[in-house]
C-alpha cells in the first residue's frame, strides 16, 4: 500500500505524468490508468486541494468487505463493500457504483471513491462492482452490451446483474436501511444509465454522469457518422488487443497527426497494430452504418422515462461522452409527469466535476468552483433526499451553467419554451449576421485534402491517454485561432456584439454545399471570440472559444442507416446538429462559425469518392476535392439558434 502525500500528487498532476501516476499508485492495468488519466490529465490550471480518497485514507473510515455475488446464471461478480466503522444509529443507504475498471487497489477502490467526498461525509454504505468480464468477475465482457428486448428471469445484461447485486445486497449486508442509490461517470455512468431498463424496487435514485448514450450519433466511437479515428482505435486497442493490460498502447509516433497521417487508409492501419482481432475493431468495420447493432446499444432511443429520480449529468465540452447526457435527459423527458428527471450541465470536460475545482477548463475561466458547487448544493442534496429523507426534495428541472455569463441557471423546462429560433446567416467578405442573404450568388470555396487534413488541436498530439501526457482531455476549450487562416478553413464573424445575446438551446447548422466529389465531411463551429482587451487575463485577448461544434459525414444526408453517394456538384442542404447550450455571448464579443472537412486524428479521413465502407477503402479513392459553401437568398447557409430576448 503507497501513501501519496497532496503533496507529491500536486507535483505529479502539474507535470502531467501519469505513467509515474500510475506506478506510485501501483496502478497495474491499461484500463485503470485510460480512466485515471481521462480524469487527471491537465484536470485544470489551478491548485485547489482535491478530494485524495487513497487507500489508507478509506481504511480509516471503512470495513472493506470483498464478496464474489452469483448473479441469475451463476456468473460471479466481484464486489468491494465498504462499510462506515462509525455508522450511527441508524440504518444506511447503499451508493452502488459498477464499473469495467477494476475496484481493486488504489486505481480502484480508492480511484471509485474519489469524487464521493461529499457522499462519505453524508455516510452511506459505498458497494464498487467489476462487471462480466473484467478483472476479478467471471463472465464475458461486451462493449457496451445492449440492453435485453425482452425483461425475463433469462435476460442477462447490466440491468439484470445490477438487479441481481441489489437483492444480494440487502439481504447479506448488516444495518442497511433498503434503499439503494447508483451513480457513475463515463463507463460507470453508461453502467448506471443501463439499470433504468430494469431498476430493483430497491434502487431509489440514479445519476448517470458524462454517460456514453449512443456510440454512433455522438459519444466516443462516431459522431453522425463520422468515425472517430483516435479514440475508437486506442480505446480497442487499449481494453482489447492483449491479456496483458500493463502493455499500454504504444501508437510509436509521439505525434500521433503523423502516425496516422502515415497510413494511407484505416485497412493499413488495422494491419499494422492487428486490429482485426479486436471485437471493437470488428464492430466497426461491420457495422460503419447506424444499423441495429449500434441502436440496440443506444440507451436514449429505448427510454421514454426515468423510472426513479433521475440527475443526469454532463459537461459542455466533454471530450468523449458530449451527446449522452443531453440526450439521456432529453429521452426520458418524453413522460415525465413527476418531474423526476432532472439534467445538470457544467464547464466540463469528461468527468472534471469528480477531480479538481472546476474553475476553470484550460484557459478559459470561470470565476468560481463549479465542480466544488455541484457535488455540494446538487448531488449530495440529491441523494441525501432519495435515499434519506433529508431536505425538501425541491430539485431544479435544470442546472445549467452558462459559461458566457458564468452564472449557474435553473430552469423549469429545457429548452426553455420562451426560447424563440433565430437564424445567424453566412454573408460574402467573411460577415455572419442576423440578417438573410438577399443575392441571387455567392459562394465560398476550399480545396478539402485528404492528404493534408486539418489538426483538430495544437500539435503534438500526444496519444490519447499518452502516459508521459496528453493535452486530450480539454481540447475542446483551445483557442480556434490554431486554424483560422488555413485555406481549407471557412470562417464567418459578427461585428462586435451591441447586446448580450443569450443561448438556450439547440443550435443546428444548415449549410447549403456542393462538392466535386461524391462524399464529404462537414465540420461547424460556433464561436465565441472575445475582445482583444482581457484585462487582467491578456493572454485571452481575441481568443476564439469554441461554444460547440461537430462533425457530419455527408454521405448519410439521405438516412443515417443506408450512405448515399453526394451528386457531384450539385448544392444539397446537410444538417450538422450542434447539441445544446446555455451560453451568454457577452456585449462587445463577436460570434464566430468556422466551416471545415477534416478534423484530424480525432476523426478519420473522408476519401470524399463514395465507397460502400470507408474502412474497406482503398488508396486510390482518398481524392482531393474542391467544396463549396452557398450563400444566396435561395441556398442561405445559416446556423438556427434558439436565443433568448
Ligand atoms: N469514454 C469511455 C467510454 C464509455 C463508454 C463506452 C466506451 C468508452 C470512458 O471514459 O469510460
Amino acid at each position: 500500500m503507497i501513501m501519496l502525500s497532496w503533496q507529491t500528487y500536486l507535483v505529479l498532476r502539474r507535470a502531467a505524468f501519469t505513467r509515474l501516476l500510475s506506478k506510485s499508485m501501483n496502478v497495474k492495468s491499461t484500463s485503470v490508468w485510460i480512466i485515471l488519466s481521462s480524469f487527471v490529465l491537465f484536470a485544470g490550471c489551478t491548485n485547489d486541494p482535491v478530494a485524495l480518497e487513497t487507500e489508507p485514507e478509506i481504511d480509516a473510515v471503512f470495513d472493506r468487505t470483498e464478496a464474489k455475488i452469483e448473479m441469475r446464471d451463476g456468473t460471479a461478480l466481484f464486489t468491494v463493500i465498504l462499510t462506515p466503522k462509525s455508522p450511527g444509529s441508524e440504518p444506511l443507504p447503499f451508493i452502488l457504483s459498477r464499473t469495467p475498471y477494476g475496484t481493486a487497489g488504489w486505481g480502484g477502490t480508492s480511484g471509485m471513491m474519489y469524487g464521493f467526498r461529499e457522499l462519505i461525509k453524508e455516510g452511506y454504505i459505498f458497494v464498487l462492482q467489476d462487471i462480466r468480464g473484467r478483472y476479478e468477475s467471471e463472465g464475458e465482457f461486451i462493449m457496451n452490451r445492449a440492453a435485453c428486448e425482452v425483461r425475463d428471469d433469462s435476460c442477462i445484461d447490466e440491468a439484470s446483474d445490477t438487479h441481481d447485486t441489489v437483492e444480494w445486497l440487502l439481504a447479506n449486508v448488516p444495518k442497511n436501511n433498503g434503499r439503494v442509490g447508483q451513480l457513475g461517470v463515463s463507463y460507470p455512468g453508461y453502467l448506471t444509465n443501463a439499470t433504468a431498463f430494469g431498476p430493483h424496487p430497491a434502487i431509489k435514485a440514479l445519476s448517470p454522469q458524462a454517460t456514453m448514450g449512443d456510440g454512433w450519433m455522438g459519444d466516443d466511437f462516431f459522431h453522425q457518422g463520422a468515425f472517430r479515428l483516435s479514440y475508437g482505435l486506442e480505446y480497442a486497442w487499449g481494453m482489447e488487443a492483449s491479456s496483458d493490460e500493463s502493455i499500454p498502447p504504444n501508437p510509436g509516433r509521439f505525434d500521433t497527426y503523423d502516425w496516422y497521417r502515415s497510413f494511407p487508409t484505416l485497412g493499413a492501419l488495422a494491419d499494422s497494430v492487428g486490429a482485426w482481432d479486436w471485437p471493437t475493431w470488428r464492430l466497426f468495420v461491420e457495422h460503419p452504418n447506424y444499423d441495429e447493432e449500434w441502436k440496440g446499444r443506444a440507451i436514449p432511443l429505448r427510454l421514454t422515462a426515468a423510472p426513479v429520480p433521475t440527475l443526469t449529468v454532463g459537461g459542455w465540452w466533454d471530450q468523449e461522452d458530449m451527446w449522452g447526457a443531453q440526450h439521456t435527459y432529453a429521452a426520458m423527458e418524453t413522460n415525465d409527469p413527476n418531474n423526476i428527471n432532472l439534467l445538470v450541465m457544467g464547464p466540463w470536460k469528461h468527468g472534471q466535476w469528480f477531480t479538481d475545482s472546476g474553475d476553470s477548463l484550460g484557459l478559459p475561466q470561470w470565476d468560481s468552483p463549479t465542480s466544488d458547487y455541484y457535488r455540494t448544493e446538487i448531488e449530495a442534496p440529491f441523494f441525501a433526499f432519495w435515499l434519506k429523507n433529508k431536505g425538501t426534495g425541491r430539485f431544479p428541472e435544470a442546472n445549467l451553467f452558462d459559461s458566457g455569463a458564468k452564472v449557474w441557471k435553473q430552469f423549469d423546462r429545457w429548452p426553455p419554451v420562451n426560447a424563440v429560433k433565430t437564424n445567424l446567416y453566412f454573408h460574402g467578405n467573411g460577415k455572419l449576421s442576423f440578417d438573410a442573404p438577399s443575392e441571387a450568388s455567392g459562394s465560398d470555396k476550399y480545396i478539402s485534402d485528404p492528404a493534408f487534413p486539418i489538426p483538430y488541436r495544437e500539435r503534438p498530439i500526444e496519444w490519447t491517454y499518452d502516459p508521459r501526457g496528453s493535452a486530450w482531455s480539454p481540447w475542446m476549450t483551445e483557442d480556434q485561432r490554431l486554424v483560422e487562416g488555413r485555406p481549407d478553413v471557412l470562417v464567418y464573424q459578427t461585428e462586435p456584439l451591441t447586446e448580450d445575446v443569450t443561448l438556450a438551446g439547440n443550435v443546428v447548422a444548415k449549410l447549403f454545399a456542393s462538392t466535386t466529389g461524391t462524399d464529404a465531411d462537414w465540420v461547424v463551429k460556433l464561436i465565441d471570440v472575445f475582445p482583444d482587451d482581457m484585462m487582467p487575463r491578456p493572454w485571452l485577448g481575441g481568443y476564439q472559444l469554441m461554444v460547440t461544434g461537430e462533425i457530419m459525414r455527408g454521405r448519410f444526408w439521405k438516412s443515417w442507416e443506408e450512405p448515399n453517394p453526394i451528386p457531384a456538384n450539385t448544392p444539397m442542404e446537410f444538417t450538422v446538429d450542434l447539441h445544446k447550450q446555455a451560453y451568454t455571448f457577452k456585449k462587445g464579443h463577436r460570434m464566430m462559425v468556422h466551416v471545415q472537412s477534416t478534423w484530424f486524428p480525432v476523426h478519420d479521413r473522408n476519401p470524399q469518392t463514395f465507397v460502400p465502407n470507408i474502412f474497406l477503402a482503398k488508396a486510390g479513392d482518398y481524392q482531393a476535392q474542391e467544396h463549396r459553401v452557398h450563400r444566396t437568398a435561395g441556398l442561405p447557409s445559416h446556423i438556427e439558434l434558439d436565443l433568448i430576448r
